[in-house]
């Protein structure tokens, strides 16, 4: 296993917005963190969908030992995808709606696709039994969701590929294997299927030790965008130091999660072309390392292409707030 390393960087093609995009104080209802929020481009705006937590504040969660109370998907949209966002008046899904099937917990960081006419929504769902990945169909007028399919526990951090390949749809995945990996050894995984329902064909895509700079797990963040040379990937890493102490509103948080760039082939994306050998994305700003809930995080689930030829990437930094940078696809394409 690598040491920890104690600094690491963004990549300086890439510009990150200094003010998150979307906060808590932006919703029209409780919460107290917004985060790791999926983002498409549809009928002429983009549509974000974003993880709320709500119920606690930092005074609360620190001095009192309250937690939260309840975790919910909510939906924004914006005509530029950078701000002027208008929250939709109630969450699509909340975890204290009386109307949940017992056996769910929770949905959270929601990834959005749309695929010919279908708008798809990938969600991590913790369940009485395990943690599972859920693919639903979102409504054309964004208000309700139909879950179509969803894993085994345990398994998170699905996302989509955003056409199908070869007739078929293709996803990215995380299975969690602790029985014979060893605590949080986590990899990326790959999947096929005729329908969005059944799934197989499963294949490890990248191993957390192809990843230099990670000790701890890797995952899938957004629906890949396809160039030329190939699909143009993140993933998000992770190190984790049993030294660290207090970062954010918890007694102790010893992980940091960073994004990585990979290019995978275009017929065939089980096969991995590159991997761009550090960070692409590290946590440095002081929204990002100074203050939230969880600090050192950066979680993207969207990456956003742009006629311009660039994309938007929007994060989540410190599981508190939503965040955007910006990088050129052509730049992103010559570290791989
Ligand atoms: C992961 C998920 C994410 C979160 C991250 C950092 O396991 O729960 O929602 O952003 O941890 O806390």
């Amino acid at each position: 296993m690598p040491a920890v390393l104690p600094t690491l960087t963004t990549h300086p093609c890439i510009q990150k917005r200094p003010a998150p995009i979307l906060t808590s104080a932006d919703l029209p209802y409780a919460s107290s963190l917004v985060f790791n929020a999926g983002v498409i481009k549809y009928r002429g705006e983009y549509v974000m969908i974003f993880r709320n937590d709500y119920g606690a504040d930092q005074y609360a969660y620190e001095t009192l030992g309250k937690r939260f109370a309840g975790t919910g998907v909510g939906i924004a949209r914006s005509k530029n995808g950078v701000d002027g966002w208008r929250v939709e008046p109630q969450m699509l899904l909340d975890s204290n709606d009386p109307f949940m099937d017992p056996e769910l917990r929770r949905f959270y960081d929601p990834r959005i696709v749309q695929i010919e006419d279908r708008l798809l929504l990938c969600l991590a769902a913790d369940t009485r039994h395990g943690v599972c990945g859920v693919i639903a169909a979102l409504s054309d007028d964004l208000k309700t969701c139909r879950v179509l399919s969803t894993t085994a526990p345990d398994n998170r951090n699905l996302v989509l590929f955003p056409e199908k390949i070869g007739g078929e749809y293709v996803r990215l995945e995380r299975p969690m294997p602790v029985y014979s990996r060893g605590k949080d050894r986590f990899d990326i995984w790959i999947s096929r299927s005729p329908d969005l329902v059944y799934w197989g064909q499963s294949r490890l895509l990248l191993g957390v030790e192809d990843v230099p700079w990670a000790n701890n797990k890797i995952g899938p963040t957004a629906s890949p965008v396809k160039t030329d040379r190939g699909w143009l990937t993140l993933f998000h890493a992770v190190d984790r130091d049993e030294t660290r102490g207090k970062n954010g509103w918890e007694t102790a948080w010893k992980k940091r999660y960073t994004a990585g760039l990979m290019l995978l082939d275009l017929k065939d994306p089980s096969k991995v072309l590159s991997v761009y050998q550090q960070p692409l994305l590290a946590p440095e700003l002081p929204m990002e390392t100074e203050e939230g809930f969880r600090q050192n995080v950066i979680f993207p689930c969207a990456m956003v292409p742009e006629e311009d030829g660039t994309v938007k990437i929007y994060y989540g930094a410190s599981d508190t707030c939503v965040c955007l940078a910006e990088a050129k696809i052509d730049d992103l394409l010559s570290l791989l």
